[in-house]
């Protein structure tokens, strides 16, 4: 349909929960603080939201949508990496702007289908 093409309402292409990290700004390190992360990829962009479930419930207003950061896959690069963390199932995201991530999940199949899906967005991005 015309509407599923159209630029203003981009489609959802995947969301759920990962554990991230965000290990470097601008190329700068950062000191590790792991979390559980909701995460939305829509459009060219991954979107995380704060886990509602590690909220409490004063900080949780039903409807609250305001997203923690954004990351614009146009120009990044994902890597699986054994080196940076003691963890398993960990991949790196860096983007343009030299901020990097690590993403995680302890279900291999499902962080799996993540990288494979953020690959190919950068990879439809790159080619455009
Ligand atoms: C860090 C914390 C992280 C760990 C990191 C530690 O300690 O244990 O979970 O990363 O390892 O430095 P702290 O809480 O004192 O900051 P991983 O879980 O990814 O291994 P690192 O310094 O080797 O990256």
């Amino acid at each position: 349909s015309p509407d599923s093409n159209d630029s203003s309402t981009p489609e959802l292409e995947k969301a759920g929960l990962l554990n991230k990290t965000k290990i470097a700004e601008g190329g700068r390190k950062l000191r590790k603080n792991w979390n559980p992360s909701w995460v939305v990829l829509v459009g060219n962009s991954l979107v995380f939201f704060k886990d509602p479930k590690s909220q409490t419930p004063s900080s949780w207003k039903p409807g609250n949508s305001r997203p923690e950061s954004s990351v614009d896959l146009r120009g990044a690069v994902v890597q699986w990496t054994n080196d940076l963390s003691s963890k398993k199932n960990v991949f790196k995201l860096r983007t343009v702007t030299g901020n990097e991530f690590l993403l995680q999940s302890e279900t291999g199949s499902l962080i799996r289908e993540w990288f494979n899906t953020i690959h190919s967005v950068i990879d439809r991005l790159d080619r455009e």
